[in-house]
């Protein structure tokens, strides 16, 4: 594949409402996409990288940075011959993650395209339907938590996962649990615990959890491990899961028990497919993490996530719950059963709403060989 260009944007989205977790508030998301052209057509990548190093240590101003002055540079000068090798290519550049995969992922896209086959056969897919669950912020209120879960019950979504911290986490427990006493239930701290909180968090366990997601600092292993030995409830590890060796420092250490793959957060589908095969030869089960993504990123997630062993329903949902309009076509749907239809068309899908994505840009820039 011969890269002929690559163009950089920023555009802005407002979410449908505010995503409120343990680390902060998210009213607009500034997105980063990337097109990568080849033969007249065009692979596209999104970055995940948030606007604050709050979530991990990239932004998207990192990103663009790195993608302009390294990533980009290199792909156009050196070519390859297939998405699985840009790995390889950005293998001297350390960390920037995010940055690699938003490329790397737009070099997959395109690939899929060129060769006519869905994205998802590409990635070594095998469903038909993928599994949904729902990421739930942390609400104002009590009442407003519970009128959130109702309204995505109904919709259909198999398991309601709750942003939580110290305050908000065993009292709300408590009023799902008295009303909806079987439902798939989770909840994710993002970091916000510390190892003196073990007999708060071992009093989860009355609650029949599916799992309690990052708990405890972002980076670490060993004090996951400490803290599963005293739990019954898997943990599962997602900001510490940085590549597939630290997937099998987890599962060896028994820091988790479940893993939570997002194609970003790893540096891109290579990686993530890595991740996904190790968990599999050691019977963990993975599932697809979201970061608030818009439809070229969620279209992405529903194709990684027809491998499988994504065998738990993952946070990839509805366009409509995070945007008035998406700048894919058509939207992401669920079905009254939870599910999304992976594509079985040429390349992710999806098509590219380009004129809404023109409008929305607030930057852009363009590398040519
Ligand atoms: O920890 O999974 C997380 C969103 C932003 C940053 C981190 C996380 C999340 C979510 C939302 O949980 C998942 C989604 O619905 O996209
Ligand atoms: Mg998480």
């Amino acid at each position: 594949m011969k890269i002929e260009a690559v163009l950089l944007r920023e555009i802005t989205m407002p979410l449908v409402s505010p995503f409120q977790t343990s680390f902060g508030t998210t009213t607009d998301r500034r997105i980063l996409l990337v097109e990568v052209v080849c033969d007249g057509i065009s692979g596209w990548g999104e970055c995940v990288a948030g606007e604050h190093p709050y979530f991990s240590d990239e932004t998207i101003d990192t990103a663009w940075l790195m993608l302009r002055l390294e990533l980009v540079p290199r792909l156009v000068r050196e070519g390859v011959e297939f998405a699985g090798a840009c790995q390889g290519l950005f293998k001297r550049i350390r960390g920037h993650r995010m940055a690699k995969a938003a490329l790397e992922n737009a070099v997959w896209d395109l690939e899929a395209q060129l060769k006519s086959v869905p994205l998802a056969q590409l990635l070594g897919g095998t469903r038909s339907t993928i599994a949904c669950g729902v990421s739930i912020g942390i609400q104002p209120t009590m009442k407003q938590q519970l009128d959130t879960i109702e309204r995505e019950l109904i919709v259909g979504y198999q398991r309601v996962k709750l942003k939580c911290r110290p305050g908000w986490d065993v009292e709300v427990f408590r009023e799902v649990r008295s009303r909806w006493p079987k439902i798939k239930l989770s909840c994710d701290g993002n970091s916000v615990y510390r190892i003196r909180d073990m007999e708060h968090l071992s009093a989860f366990d009355d609650f029949k959890l599916m799992m309690i997601e990052q708990p405890l600092w972002y980076d670490d292993f060993y004090f996951h491990s400490m803290l599963q030995k005293r739990l019954d409830t898997p943990i599962c590890l997602d900001e510490s899961i940085r590549n597939r060796r630290d997937a099998l420092a987890a599962i060896d250490m028994d820091s988790c028990r479940i893993l939570n793959i997002k194609v970003g957060r790893v540096g891109g589908f290579s990686e993530a497919i890595a991740i996904h095969n190790a968990a599999a030869e050691r019977g963990v089960p993975v599932w697809c993490g979201g970061m608030l993504e818009s439809g070229i990123g969620r279209a992405h997630n529903i194709a990684l996530s027809s491998l499988p062993n994504f065998t738990l329903p993952g946070d990839v949902s509805a366009s409509r719950r995070y945007w008035d309009e998406d700048i894919i076509e058509p939207e992401v749907t669920v079905s009254n059963v939870g599910e999304i239809v992976v594509p079985t068309t040429p390349g992710r899908g999806f098509q590219i709403r380009r004129d809404r994505i023109e409008k929305l840009t607030v930057r852009r820039e363009t590398i040519k060989t």
